[in-house]
């Protein structure tokens, strides 16, 4: 048995995706994290990160149960067990890691934090705002360029590309055209065309809606604790 913790979120996603495109069977258990269930004993046990995605294996590497986190941890996994969108060995492998670590070192956390400066401060981040919008748009052009020689991020379609997929899902809604980056476009269509790829929108589309009735009724300490806008006693300066 395979679970799934999870919210409506990019990273969880990619997880989703993995999943559907291996056919694997998996149960998912939704975090509410607009009502700090991110803290409670149950995620607590298995990510002191307090964050999803989680994923909990029964029939782990050695035989026995094994939780994992950090979402480009999850898809390497996936994709070892499977023994698929990754390859085995060789340089091969090395380039998926490549745009693996792009996608969560870099587009990742920079249009998190633009999502957060966005939707989440107060008025007068101007130059946050400004920072992460330039960071957006440099982190795009680069697999725009990459994309016109190639097909994927790596060679073959591979769990590179079903990271990096869920967060170009928003270009538009950043008010971005897609005829400024046409590779990025052609990749970003062909991807999303993929029946595990459907199959998984259709799986996340339920719990977008969830998350955006559970962010408004939110409280402001459940907003402080979500954004980690107040140090906590282990973070507070001595
Ligand atoms: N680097 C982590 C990021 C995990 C992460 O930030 N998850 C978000 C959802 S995308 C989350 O749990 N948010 C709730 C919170 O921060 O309390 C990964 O790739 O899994």
């Amino acid at each position: 048995m395979t679970i799934l913790y999870g919210m409506g979120s990019p990273n969880v996603s990619k997880v989703v995706i993995m999943l559907e495109e291996l056919g694997f069977s998996y149960a998912f258990r939704r975090v509410n994290v607009f009502a700090s269930e991110q803290f409670g004993p149950e995620i607590d046990a298995l990510n002191p990160n307090h964050k999803v995605p989680v994923l909990v294996d029964e029939q782990g590497p050695d035989g026995g149960r094994h939780v994992l986190f950090e979402s480009a941890a999850i898809l390497i996994y996936l994709a070892q067990k499977a023994g698929r969108l990754l390859p085995p060995s060789g340089a091969a492998r090395f380039e998926t890691f490549k745009w693996l670590m792009f996608q969560v070192a870099g587009v990742g956390p920079m249009i998190g934090q633009l999502n957060h400066f966005r939707q989440g401060a107060p008025d007068g981040n101007d130059y946050a705002i400004q920072r992460y919008t330039n960071e957006m748009y440099r982190l795009y052009d680069v697999p725009d360029r990459h994309l016109a020689e190639n097909a994927f991020l790596a060679g073959e379609y591979s769990i590179a590309d079903i990271s990096t997929h869920p967060w170009v899902n928003a270009y538009e809604r950043y008010g971005l055209y897609w005829s400024d980056r046409p590779n990025l476009s052609r990749w970003w269509h062909a991807v999303s065309a993929r029946p595990g790829v459907v199959a998984a929108a259709a799986k996340m589309a339920p719990l977008w809606e969830a998350d955006r009735e559970a962010r408004a009724n939110a409280t402001p300490d459940d907003m402080d604790r979500f954004y980690n806008r107040k140090a906590s006693a282990t973070s507070s300066p001595k």
